[in-house]
């Protein structure tokens, strides 16, 4: 076998120089393109090249029993070396082949559509399960054309719109004319369930001009009954402490002039049965139209799932997240309403009081949990 290699600026000319050369039998074993710089780069040349060979059975036949050489440019070199390389290519093929075929048949790439990986990787890191995220990318998908779903604004519009779809909210605090309604807040212990309060008290107090009554059932501790005081004196709204349940009918009929009554609660622990048992008597005896479970978006899911199944001897209707300000993973929220559908009512995003409180939108809602800062 004789192999040459053949230099020319066009692979006409190459070709016409392999013919020239070693005839119309020989064959091309490899072709490349060649990028030669000229002197200090100051001009790219492009030139062809090209490996060609020709069996010397048909035009010279070796007899003299030497080892299966071939000759380039005059130098003769082993024809193993060019196997080898050929060897090292088909690899590199194969290996490309298999990492393609790899992603073709993952089930990620089966799941979510490659333009969707930014959103969902988003929605993973802000802790949205992993089902729920693959979901929404599916849906989205079939409501987008595919020139939509080159839009990465298009295609975020379109996973809130799906997710805002299981995000189920309700109306605020409404009153009619006349009408009277208790309001209680419960939860764990430190969920923000005062500051809550005291922020939709003066909401409604300052700029609506509401009759407010506070009935704080937390006498646990001397500092919670006095947090909830320095609210009421800005407001200007009277508290009553209640010990029994005596105590609460009595105040709630005395003070049977005010529109809003709001119930704090001591933080209960969703261990404790015995508080849980104390806080669903206190319920029976108030009847709330609204009872508000507090649960804070920095407590790990786990956990306020936990707290969620805990509290459920009491008819919990509404849910308050707080704390959006401290997480990076409002992803939650998602998971756990996708559970339990319970609509949320109010999100607090903060300690100030009254700012710190939006009522619950589920595009809104949707938008903080894809991570679109919350003042856009
Ligand atoms: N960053 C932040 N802090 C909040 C928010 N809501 C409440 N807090 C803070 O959380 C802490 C506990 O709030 P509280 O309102 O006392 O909570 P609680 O549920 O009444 O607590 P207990 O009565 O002890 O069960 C306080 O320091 C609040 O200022 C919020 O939305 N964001
Ligand atoms: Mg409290």
């Amino acid at each position: 076998m004789k192999i040459k290699r053949y230099e020319a600026s066009s692979m006409e000319e190459a070709i016409s120089k392999v013919k020239a050369d070693l005839g119309p039998e020989a064959i091309i074993l490899h072709t490349r393109r060649l990028h030669k710089a000229w002197p200090f780069n100051m001009i790219n040349k492009s030139a062809v090249e090209i490996t060609a060979a020709l069996d010397i059975n048909v035009s010279q036949p070796k007899s003299n029993g030497e080892a299966d050489l071939g000759e380039v440019d005059g130098e003769t070199i082993v024809l193993g070396e060019h196997f080898d390389q050929l060897q090292l290519d088909i690899d590199e093929i194969k290996s490309i082949v298999k990492t393609i075929a790899s992603q073709l048949t993952d089930p990620l790439f089966q799941e979510v559509p490659a333009c969707f990986l930014d959103i969902y990787e988003k929605l993973l890191l802000n802790k949205v399960d992993d089902d729920i995220a693959k979901k929404l990318m599916k849906s989205a998908q079939e409501k987008l054309t595919t020139s939509q779903m080159a839009d990465p604004d298009m295609l975020q519009e379109s996973v809130a719109r799906e997710m805002a779809q299981l995000l189920p909210v309700c109306p605020p605090l409404s009153l009619a004319e006349g009408e009277r309604k208790v309001v209680a807040l419960i939860g764990p212990t430190g969920a923000g369930k005062t500051t809550t309060i005291a922020k939709l008290a003066a909401r409604y107090s300052l700029y609506e001009g509401r009759k407010v009554l506070f009935i704080t059932a937390d006498t646990y501790r001397v500092a919670a009954v006095e947090q909830l005081r320095t609210y009421a004196d800005i407001i200007g709204a009277p508290i009553e402490i209640v010990f029994s349940n005596q105590d609460v009918r009595e105040a709630l009929e005395r003070h049977d002039d005010k529109e809003l009554v709001f119930i704090d609660t001591a933080g209960r622990s969703p261990h404790n049965d015995a508080q849980i048992n104390e806080l669903a008597g206190l319920m029976n005896i108030c009847t709330p139209d609204e009872i508000h479970l507090v649960l804070s978006v920095t407590t790990k899911l786990s956990d306020q799932m936990h707290a969620i199944n805990r509290f459920s001897s009491v008819p919990v209707n509404r849910l308050i997240f707080t704390k959006l300000d401290e997480t990076n993973t409002p992803g939650t929220i998602l998971n756990i309403v996708n559970k339990v559908k319970v609509p949320i009512s109010y999100l607090t995003i903060g300690q100030n009081v009254p700012e710190d409180i939006s009522i619950a939108e589920s595009k809104h809602l949707a938008n903080i949990i894809l991570g679109v800062p919350l003042d856009e």
